[in-house]
């Protein structure tokens, strides 16, 4: 399902640290399949604080559509870039703490009423990426054939599934026609 990848950003990924890439690279693979261009790089609410405000105030005038914040933590980078930019936010609340995400999936999706960001589950980079596939696929139909085929694939992976384990001699969903039926 690669396609073309456009060239100028659409989506912006950024994390607090280069320890979240193992799992944002995730969001990156999954935008290079739809062929969605983006770029992605490190900066931290806390730490480089001019940075995230940089990022956020130039980014729309770079062409960039959708970005994705992970943080771990006290993750307060998606909300903070939500706060300086218009763009929609996509926030991934990501593990590595004591608290093992809980701490910033907290963070990131209690957000203030006028200031939202979509929060997806805990290190869930490639949801964060269909997502934003989907907001740029609102006015992109290409795009939105691409996504339409992935849930397609989705679902006949599921029949695969089930087969496999009828297969094995389970018994499966009973067919609809004969829901209700006395055999
Ligand atoms: C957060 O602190 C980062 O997003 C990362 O998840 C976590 C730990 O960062 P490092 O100490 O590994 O740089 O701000």
């Amino acid at each position: 399902m690669t396609g073309q990848l456009s060239s100028a950003p659409l989506v912006g990924i950024l994390m607090g640290s280069d320890s979240d890439y193992p799992t944002m690279e995730e969001a990156a693979r999954t935008l290079r399949e739809f062929g969605v261009a983006y770029e992605i790089t490190v900066a931290s609410a806390h730490r480089s604080p001019d940075r995230v405000e940089a990022y956020a105030r130039g980014a729309e005038q770079r062409g960039v559509r959708v970005i994705i914040a992970g943080a771990g933590a006290a993750a307060h980078l998606a909300g903070v870039l939500a706060g300086r930019t218009i763009l929609p936010i996509i926030g991934v609340p990501l593990a590595g703490s004591t608290l093992g995400g809980l701490d910033a999936l907290l963070a990131t999706v209690q957000m203030p009423s006028g200031v939202p960001v979509a929060t997806v589950g805990i290190g869930a980079a490639k949801n964060a990426a269909l997502l934003a596939v989907q907001m740029l696929g609102t006015g992109d139909p290409a795009l939105r054939d691409r996504y339409r085929a992935f849930k397609e694939r989705l679902a006949r992976e599921v029949e695969d599934k089930a087969a496999r384990l009828s297969a094995k001699g389970e018994p499966g969903m009973v067919p609809p026609h004969s829901v209700g039926r006395v055999p």
